[in-house]
């Protein structure tokens, strides 16, 4: 690991300040099993949520309280003994969910492969009341359980105060609202959408609040689009920027993801896809703010994720596909990344030349000019099969989804012959399907580059408004219409329900559909 201080102070000079709000719970609410519902629990009304001021709750005894809309924050609460003096600690239970399967199925069932410390519990053991409770740590909720474990015979609680305080650093009144005239279902999208990033902007642009709260570039490069259409809280991205920019892997690469306690450092994940986008999410910050001195202090580290990336290819011009490697993509345990990674580096590499003209790096701009050549001749040599009309991918000349689209990313053909690519996808039962919202959102902006507006709106709708429909406060992580409790961690508790990558409806309407309306 390498740090460059100089770069890493301006990083901690942007550290934001926080929006604090209180919020109250809204209702109680029962959470039932529901074979109808997308993870097949469900929530109904279960009485106002002021009855908790006045109950008495002995050993046993629990109830739900409903926020009413998904929070990041920190909960607090007063409880008060009822009956004798309390001649034995108050034992509680407390069960965080953003959706109601996390308060309906038991965390003891959980055995997926991320570690169950995520899932949102706690255990609380009070000596004296009565008491004001202010839970340390920061939790990602709509719902909470609050279970009495255990009183005395004597004595029982009631709560007399119970709220969160959520906390964000977007701040929603730089939000210009939509036009009126905006379908119902589409502003909706909007709303959710900027809810999802709205949670999700902490100290840094985390992932998912819940989970794995930190910074990773894939999210970063995609929450940097719809920020500067809404929140404009430019000086988070480049918080970020100078974070990953100055916190490198050995050989200057730039890492996956950032953590940034107890001191700023990079996690030893490598991902070749992340290392790459430090470049157009440079590029798309320097579009959105003519921020030239950031453009110049982060040049250096754009242009040797290039080098690096372009040091993976293989005699014929093709990224290298071994077993040493993990390039991102998409989560699909069959997916090959070959194909993808070629025409990320293609994309990144187009980008980088517009940073490198901007940079007047002449050197620079002659040899990423030669890479494009190089790349994209030896991708039609070798990755384009004309017979079938996609490109391949890996040994096994993989048809996917994610290559498709990378590829029309990339530009390796014109918008006409891209869109036909894209239909021709869409038509063919083989290829490897699309599993994240994430590469949802790839293919909606390749659907828009190959001017398909129109089907990108519909796909768009199809997509994001299921999950609308499928009761969503905030869009998820994970969404498969076909398989709605996918999770590639083999537990659909763990997935985040309030997901960075999945915050891009907001920037689709507002900067690519804002006529079609
Ligand atoms: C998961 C998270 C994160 C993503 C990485 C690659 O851990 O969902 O958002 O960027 O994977």
């Amino acid at each position: 690991m390498s740090i460059n201080e100089a770069l890493l102070v301006k990083a901690e000079q942007l550290i934001p300040s926080m929006i604090e709000t209180r919020v109250e719970p809204v209702r109680l609410v029962d959470v039932h099993e529901d074979a109808q519902a997308v993870q097949g629990w469900s929530a109904r009304a279960a009485g106002d949520a002021g009855a908790i001021k006045t109950g008495a709750y002995g050993k046993g005894d629990s109830f739900v309280l409903d926020f009413g809309d998904h929070l990041v924050g920190y909960l607090r609460m007063s409880v008060r003994p009822v009956g004798s003096p309390p001649d034995a600690p108050l034992r509680l239970k407390l069960i965080f969910g953003e959706t109601p399967c996390e308060i309906g199925e038991p965390f003891e069932s959980y055995n997926g492969w991320l570690s169950s410390s995520w899932l949102q519990e706690e255990i609380l053991t009070v000596d004296v009341l009565p008491a004001e409770l202010r839970l340390p740590r920061r939790y990602c909720f709509r719902y909470v359980k609050v279970a009495v474990v255990d009183t005395s015979p004597k004595y029982k609680v009631s709560f007399p105060d119970v709220y969160c305080i959520a906390v964000t650093s977007g701040d929603p009144s730089n939000i210009r609202p939509l036009p009126e005239h905006y379908p119902e279902d589409i502003a909706a999208m909007d709303r959710i959408g900027i809810k999802t990033l709205q949670d999700c902007m902490q100290t840094v642009f985390e992932d998912g609040p819940k989970r794995d709260r930190r910074l990773w570039i894939g999210d970063l490069r995609l929450q940097a689009l719809a920020n500067y259409e809404t929140f404009r809280n430019d000086d988070l991205v480049k918080r970020c920027l100078y974070l990953f920019g100055s916190l490198l892997l050995e050989d200057g690469a730039v890492g996956a993801c950032i953590f940034e306690k107890p001191a700023p450092h990079v996690d030893d994940t490598r991902l070749y896809d992340y290392s790459l986008f430090f470049v157009p999410t440079l590029l798309d910050y320097v579009e959105a703010t003519n921020d030239r001195q950031t453009l110049e202090e982060l040049w250096p580290v754009a242009r040797s994720q290039l080098e690096i990336g372009l040091r993976r290819l293989d005699e014929r011009g093709v990224v290298r596909d071994d077993a040493t490697w993990w390039c991102f993509i998409d989560w699909h345990e069959e997916l090959n990344k070959q194909a993808p990674a070629q025409a990320v580096l293609l994309y990144c590499l187009k980008r980088g030349l517009k940073l490198a003209r901007k940079m007047r790096d002449g050197a620079a701009e002659a040899w990423i000019a030669a890479g494009i050549d190089e790349v994209t001749r030896a991708t039609l040599a070798h990755l384009w099969d004309e017979e079938r009309g996609f490109f391949v991918s890996g040994e096994r000349r993989q048809v996917s989804w994610a290559s498709q689209i990378w590829m029309v990313l990339a530009e390796v053909f014109g918008p006409e012959d891209n869109a036909k690519l894209l239909r021709r996808l869409a038509e063919e039962p083989e290829a490897v399907p699309m599993t994240t919202p994430y590469m949802y959102h790839h293919y909606i902006e390749a659907l828009i580059a190959s001017g398909e507006p129109e089907v990108a709106l519909k796909q768009m709708r199809r997509y994001w408004g299921g999950m609308v429909e499928d009761g969503a406060d905030t869009f998820w992580e994970l969404y498969n219409p076909d398989d709605k409790r996918m999770s590639p961690y083999g537990s659909f508790l763990i997935n985040s329900y309030c997901h960075a990558w999945s915050c891009t409806p907001t920037y689709f309407i507002r900067k690519h559909f804002k006529d079609m309306f």
